[in-house]
């Protein structure tokens, strides 16, 4: 029978190799998996109970806020407060940074970016949604409140990030900095257990993703490498294929496990782009390289860029790195116009 390594046993093995730690990064991603399961429950039965449609509240992106969003955002909030590890949260659901100052928490020794339900618009409709997750180590002095420069640190500083896949099965993915490792729900033991030992993106991939809906509105050089994308030339296995399911988490999985590469440039509607940097491009960016693959924001790495607000976007160019090559060449040539 082969052996299975549940997402605490991994945990654990990963923690073994690093003789200085504590265990709290430790105690912190096992809560994390917890309020994953706690929200792939409610995610799978939405539709047969009042947890679908549409809160009556807006965010702080003015977005309507789902009721799955408020139940994953709550959810997330609670188990990471019940960890002692984290000393605050960034959350796409909420205005300002959530600080968890009383008792044990005041000594927490990490912060969390999180967009707890990204994609949810999808919900109603029964299409894969996800939770992006990204942990810093704090700045400002243990025993005390965590402060905004605790969050506004670059993706190069990230201590692990991650997402959970809602999908046709429910996946844990996350890097520590010594690659990726995907766990996958396995529901008649209620574990996450490892599936996707160090997942590598192909530098080659034949999948461009992107809203083509956009496309009057995108930089030339978007718009010329969506047409090289589409241009036959068998010797490079062109044209290649479209997919876009509008929820980052599932678009930027697929790329992982089968090479391609996800764009959301600027666009007249979102001049700095769609997508936040905080909780959704850094940690994306962070498994995107962990992974052998690249993230820009058509110019710059995301990684190098200096966060000045938490809520901020960003373009985001991801995926295999041949192909980001490839676009990074139409772009220089046409420029970000
Ligand atoms: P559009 C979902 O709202 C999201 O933040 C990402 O998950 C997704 O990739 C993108 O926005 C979809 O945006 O403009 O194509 O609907």
């Amino acid at each position: 029978m082969n052996k299975v390594t549940t997402l605490n046993q991994f945990i654990i093995e990963q923690q073994a190799e690093h003789p200085e730690a504590t265990g709290g990064l430790s105690r912190l991603l096992h809560h994390i998996g917890i309020a994953a399961k706690k929200v792939n429950r409610e995610v799978n039965k939405a539709g047969l109970v009042d947890i679908l449609g549409q809160a009556g509240t807006e965010n702080v992106q003015g977005e309507q806020q789902q009721k799955l969003d408020l139940y994953a955002n709550e959810t997330f909030l609670d188990e990471l407060r019940a960890s002692g590890e984290c000393c605050g949260v960034a959350s796409e659901e909420n205005e300002d940074i959530i600080l968890f100052d009383q008792g044990l928490c005041l000594n927490g020794r990490y912060i969390v970016c999180m967009d707890p339900l990204d994609g949810s618009s999808n919900i109603d409709v029964n299409v894969s949604v996800g939770t992006i997750f990204s942990i810093y180590k704090r700045l400002s002095p243990v025993g005390g409140p965590a402060d905004l420069g605790d969050f506004l640190q670059k993706g190069t500083e990230l201590v692990i990030a991650g997402y959970v896949l809602y999908g046709s099965s429910t996946m844990l993915v996350y890097s520590a900095g010594d690659g990726v490792n995907g766990f996958t729900l396995d529901p008649s033991i209620g574990e996450f257990c490892l599936s996707h030992t160090d997942i590598k993106i192909p530098a080659n991939g034949k999948i461009y993703s992107i809203n083509e809906g956009h496309y009057e509105k995108f930089p030339v050089g978007v718009k010329k490498y969506i047409k090289y994308c589409q241009e036959k030339d068998p010797r490079q296995g062109r044209p290649y294929t479209s997919r876009y399911i509008g929820s980052l988490v599932a678009d930027f999985h697929r790329n992982m496990l089968k090479g391609g590469i996800y764009i959301y440039p600027e666009t007249d509607v979102h001049p700095h782009g769609k997508l936040r940097l905080q909780y959704e491009c850094n940690p994306m960016a962070f498994l995107a390289e962990q992974a052998g693959g690249t993230a820009t924001d058509g110019k710059r790495r995301i990684l190098e860029i200096e966060p000045q607000e938490i809520h901020e976007r960003t373009p985001l160019y991801t995926g295999s790195k041949n192909m980001m090559s490839k676009v990074s060449e139409f772009l220089d040539f046409f420029g970000n116009i």
